[in-house]
């Protein structure tokens, strides 16, 4: 029987190609060409699957452009290049990766906050610039993160898992806001108080941003929060570039209206917006939050797991539609 033909749209894992390789016709991107809209088009033509990241935007017109396409598994859990209406009206299968990079996000969610309110990076430039001659009692200075108050913004299982690591490892009072309170078995887990959008933005010495991307949440963070939020407080965005209004903060950190940033994301990446370049108080990271070797490849596993086994088998593993 001839097998399906699918499309490996970015660079993976040698080994998970191997195995995609055993159950597919595989056309694969290892060269990790950046492909324009009309260009991914002409590789997906006849393929029945794509194994795709954030970076691959699957729309109306795309589909409509792809006849023979049955699944797009993303190597993500956040779908926002996704138009899952479209896939679905279009009868196309979509999955993304979740649970498998759950710990790993929030460690490094607390790895950004950690660095942002010590100052890592910036005391790090310092250092490698030749600039450093003496101690001094206030030098680079940060705020604490034990015992000061965490609010999370978007409680899913990031969410809890960086307010697991606040509570239980940090003793931080914890307070979140989401669009559904967890309930009581959840919150008292994860050792966290559910409160209004505007108290999570007056209380929180830091705060973290986890919420997924869509288009409500569309610069959730902007001037008029930052206006709210303590003026010694700390902003660490995971999530996904949009949900700040990255020229707003830019601004922010430079006039002080919060001490400090750290951000893993970007509107518009990796596209990095010219003025939170020239700030100092800002950590940045390219969106790294899951890069750790075994996680990547637990997304990557999944993801093709997710093609295997809708393709071959009639069931994908963690559907979204
Ligand atoms: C991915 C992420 O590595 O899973 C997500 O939603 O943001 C990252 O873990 C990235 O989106 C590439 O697909």
């Amino acid at each position: 029987m001839k097998k399906p033909a699918i499309l490996v749209a970015c660079a993976v894992f040698p080994e998970v190609l191997l195995q995609l390789q055993q159950h597919f016709e595989v056309t694969s991107n290892q060269e990790d060409v950046a492909w324009t809209p009309a260009e991914l088009i002409a590789q997906l033509q006849g393929k029945q699957g794509a194994f795709t990241t954030g970076s691959q935007r699957i729309d109306a017109e795309l589909l409509a452009a792809c006849p023979a396409l049955k699944i797009c598994a993303n190597m993500a859990v956040g779908y926002n290049n996704f138009d899952l209406p479209a896939m679905t009206a279009a009868g196309v299968k979509a999955t993304n990766t979740p649970d498998v990079l759950t710990e790993t996000t929030a460690d490094f969610g607390f790895a950004l906050l950690m660095a942002t309110a010590r100052r890592m990076a910036e005391s790090e430039h310092f250092l490698r610039a030749g600039l450093w001659q003496r101690w001094r009692y206030d030098m680079f200075a940060g705020a604490d993160v034990h015992g000061s108050t965490l609010g999370i913004l978007g409680m899913g299982r990031i969410g809890q898992g960086i307010a697991r690591r606040g509570a239980h490892g940090f003793g931080m009072k914890v307070i979140y806001h989401n669009r559904s309170r967890l309930d009581a078995a959840a919150e008292s887990a994860c050792g966290a108080t559910y409160v209004s959008k505007a108290d999570l933005l007056k209380q929180a010495d830091h705060l973290i941003l986890v919420l997924p991307y869509s288009p409500e949440a569309h610069h959730s963070i902007g001037a008029p929060e930052l206006a709210q939020m303590k003026p010694t407080a700390t902003l660490v965005n995971l999530a996904r570039g949009g949900i700040v209004d990255d020229a707003a903060l830019a601004q922010a950190l430079k006039n002080r209206v919060i001490t400090a940033a750290g951000l893993d994301v970007y509107e518009g990446e990796p596209a990095v917006h010219p003025a939170l370049l020239t700030v100092p108080n800002v950590v940045l990271t390219p969106h790294i939050a899951s890069a750790t070797l075994p996680t990547r490849m637990a997304m990557a596993q999944l993801a093709a797991d997710n093609l295997v086994g809708f393709l071959l088998h009639g069931k994908a593993l963690t559907p979204l539609n």
